[in-house]
């Protein structure tokens, strides 16, 4: 009787559902490398050498811990290329009767494990991803139980049933719950004074990435500066270097961006949670403890912990909430093509070239890139939101349909239609401009909104308004715009709309395939 244990790439947690209880002696842990997972998109190679790394690392923890681990690598002539072929062909070698497993981080998985019982006719249990802080069916309840899914309501549930930052049941620390307003800062004027910790490949790391830059070449981004953590001790010593050296500006910073700066005050932890190797309640805890020791200030911690416990947990809650729908969702009925210069980066907009270039060499962005950068580009120029979507989970070290899928499609292209946010997040140059440095070295004048050196974020910006008016004129939060844009007479609206299809026809459109060929 052997108890077959699959884990997958994005469940290597030493305190795993499936392992805790579980018998060493009667149990196999399944650990696959599959060419399904790899491939299902053109990853950036950086997330393959991640996740592969890692799952080699975390294999040999195991076995060092005293479990039994069938681990199959990608280049075993005999592997099927899938979880269900490896799991078939894992039962057959270890006479297994039973399957026990942590349920998937996305849909498509999900949908895979659940045809296993009828499929190799053993018992499968599956368990919930309690590495998660908010049980989904708690989330679903809570969802129920609105009409708007508005985040903040949900993070204070969250702070009260984690007791983070809390003086007793009901009141925060501070007497606040939130304290973004702190938060908005231009960016400062220097880096700051040091880069997240790196961490050089090791052995096992070189010979992953020998064998990405070989069956993986064509993928998108550059290995040239790999240096995440591939084990949770790195981890963990990364979360301590950010405590120490970035958290206390984090809050305020948060928003801001500096050109060649990639990571500024971030912390950079997300590959690390999403993979595993770190638990958001560790993190919340560490930052918390600085707080008290009066190393960090409240409003970055309290900013930073609400990344966590409130955007992070409520954005997966949607994910479930959502799908399956989710994935088909264009709410402006968007279809233009991604332009080349997202996979490129050759494009005269400093803000854009910025951000892709941090993509491609660090399989990075932060948050104000993602949102106000790139995604707000997308949304304006009116791209096929499923293209921006594949586009952002092949980029990102630290993406899954769970995540990607929520931020991309709901906060960042409204293609929900509000479900997830009140209001699109638009922005013209006025905003890059505020929260960056990128507009002083541009060849595009940011105070222009018409002519052959004006932003096309302008332009961009009130033809987006302009197209999209019976959508959005009902809602509240946009009645300040449209006030803006009604008053501008008739020749000037003709002259941005005219502007903004110039500028529109002038995009080159990005060779198909890029985003799902196989290789
Ligand atoms: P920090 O700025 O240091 O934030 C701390 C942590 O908070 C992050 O590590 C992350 O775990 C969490 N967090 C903050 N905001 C969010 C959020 N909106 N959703 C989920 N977690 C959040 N995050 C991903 O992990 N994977 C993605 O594929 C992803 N795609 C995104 C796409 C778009 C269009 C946008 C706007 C955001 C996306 N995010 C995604 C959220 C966020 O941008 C990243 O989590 C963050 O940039 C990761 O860098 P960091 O670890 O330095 O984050
Ligand atoms: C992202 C990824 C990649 C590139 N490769 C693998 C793999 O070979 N084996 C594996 O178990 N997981 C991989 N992953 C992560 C999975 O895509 C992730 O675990 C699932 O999508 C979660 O549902
Ligand atoms: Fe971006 Fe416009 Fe500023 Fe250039 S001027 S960096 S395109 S916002």
């Amino acid at each position: 009787m052997t108890t077959i244990i699959p884990i997958l790439g994005d469940q290597l947690s030493h305190g795993l559902a499936s392992l805790r209880g579980s018998d060493l002696a009667s149990s196999v842990v399944l650990m696959m490398e599959v060419a399904e997972e790899t491939t299902y998109v053109r990853h950036h190679k950086a997330k393959i050498v991640l996740i592969l790394s890692a799952m080699r690392h975390f294999a040999e923890e195991l076995r060092g811990a005293g479990w039994q681990v069938d681990y199959v690598r990608l280049d075993d002539p005999d592997n099927s290329g899938s979880f269900t072929g490896e799991v078939e062909r894992c039962i057959g070698r270890n006479e297994g009767s039973s399957i026990r497993i942590v349920e998937a981080g996305e849909w498509r998985v999900q949908q895979a494990i659940g045809g296993w019982r009828d499929r190799f006719g053993v018992p499968v249990e599956i368990l919930s991803d309690d590495r998660f802080i908010c049980p989904l069916p708690d989330f679903f309840a809570w969802a129920a139980s609105r009409r708007e899914l508005v985040m903040e309501s949900f993070y204070r549930q969250q702070r009260r049933r984690t007791g983070l930052l809390m003086e007793s049941d009901d009141t925060p620390v501070g007497g606040q719950w939130n304290f973004d307003k702190d938060n908005r800062a231009p960016p400062p004027r220097q880096r700051p004074l040091r880069e997240p910790r790196r961490f050089a490949p090791d052995e096992t790391t070189r010979e992953v990435i020998a064998l990405v830059e070989g069956r993986f070449r064509h993928h998108f981004g550059t290995l040239d500066s790999f240096a995440l953590p591939v084990t949770a001790e790195q981890a963990r010593a990364l979360l301590a270097d950010f405590v120490e050296e970035r958290l206390p500006r984090f809050g305020t910073y948060q928003d801001a961006m500096l050109e060649g700066a990639d990571f500024l005050y971030h912390s950079r932890l997300s590959t690390s949670l999403n993979c595993g190797l770190l638990t958001p309640i560790e993190v919340c805890e560490a930052a918390e403890a600085a707080y008290h020791r009066g190393e960090a200030p409240l409003n970055a911690v309290e900013g930073f912990i609400r990344q966590m416990i409130g955007w992070r947990e409520y954005i997966r809650g949607m994910y479930w909430l959502e799908m399956p729908g989710l994935s088909e969702v264009n709410f402006f009925g968007n279809r233009r093509d991604l332009p080349d210069f997202y996979w490129t980066g050759t494009t005269d907009m400093a803000c854009c070239a910025d951000s892709v270039r941090n993509t491609r060499d660090n399989a990075y962005a932060h948050h104000i890139q993602r949102l106000m950068v790139l995604g707000n580009f997308a949304m304006l120029a009116g791209i096929d939101p499923a293209q921006v979507a594949d586009w952002y989970l092949v980029v990102y070290a630290d993406a899954y349909e769970w995540v990607e899928h929520p931020n991309v499609l709901g906060m960042s292209q409204f293609a929900d239609g509000g479900r997830l946010g009140t209001k699109p997040y638009a922005g013209s140059g006025a905003y890059i401009n505020k929260m960056s440095n990128y507009c002083k070295g541009c060849r595009f004048d940011v105070k222009k909104r018409v002519g052959e050196d004006a932003c096309p974020f302008n332009a961009l910006y009130w033809d987006f308004l302009d197209r999209n008016e019976a959508k959005l004129r009902g809602n509240r939060r946009m009645w300040q715009p449209y006030a803006t844009w009604n008053r501008f007479g008739d020749s000037t609206k003709s002259e941005i709309r005219a502007q903004a299809r110039r500028f529109l026809d002038s995009l080159e459109g990005a060779a198909p395939g890029w985003a799902r060929a196989y290789s």
